[in-house]
């Protein structure tokens, strides 16, 4: 297959899935899945310590927990030659992360031991280790593995604005 079959299309998607509305999580690579609360609920799960880090300087660190990235990746069939994932959040700010980085993420929905949802409009995020805190995307609605070629530019694909003031 090639790689405009195996993968999702970031100039020509247009995201108009009719059930995205409802499901918590989309994950797309050959296949594409969808999850609600009670299915993510249902993947493997791991705790991991991550540090959220702001261009401003401002740090904190906590123990998240939810499903890692790997997990997800296989569920949908990523190929071997994924290089990057696009997160997507549901108040549409997008990012690229590189795979190797991304490998060592998780969507987590758990914060300190408690729901992110109790103590937040979001109920899932995109926590990894290393990865700079603009690209830690709250609400994550959408996880796409992408085979970008060496002359496609992934900052192309993100959309971030470090300064956005509901979420700092
Ligand atoms: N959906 C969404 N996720 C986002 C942002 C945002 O504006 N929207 N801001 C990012 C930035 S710039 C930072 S520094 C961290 C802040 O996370 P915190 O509130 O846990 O410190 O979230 C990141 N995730
Ligand atoms: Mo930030």
């Amino acid at each position: 297959m090639s790689r405009a079959d195996t993968h999702a299309r970031p100039d020509t998607d247009t995201r108009t899935d009719a059930d995205d509305g409802t499901a918590l999580l989309t994950v797309r690579a050959d296949e594409r899945r969808r999850y609600d609360r009670a299915a993510l609920r249902d993947l493997p799960r791991v705790e991991r310590r991550c540090t959220v880090v702001c261009a401003t300087g401002e740090r904190h660190t906590a123990r998240w927990a939810g499903v890692p990235v790997t997990e997800l990746l296989t569920e949908v069939g990523a190929p071997p030659g994924t290089t990057h994932v696009r997160l997507e959040s549901r108040d549409g700010y997008r990012v690229c992360v590189p795979i190797r980085d991304a490998l060592d993420g998780i969507v987590a929905d758990t914060k300190e031991g408690a729901p992110l949802a109790e103590r937040a409009d979001y109920g899932t995020r995109f926590v990894a280790p290393g990865v700079d805190g603009e690209r830690l995307v709250k609400g994550l609605r959408r996880l796409e593995a992408l085979a970008l070629a060496p002359d496609e530019d992934p900052d192309r694909l993100e959309n971030v604005t470090v300064d956005a003031p509901e979420f700092g």
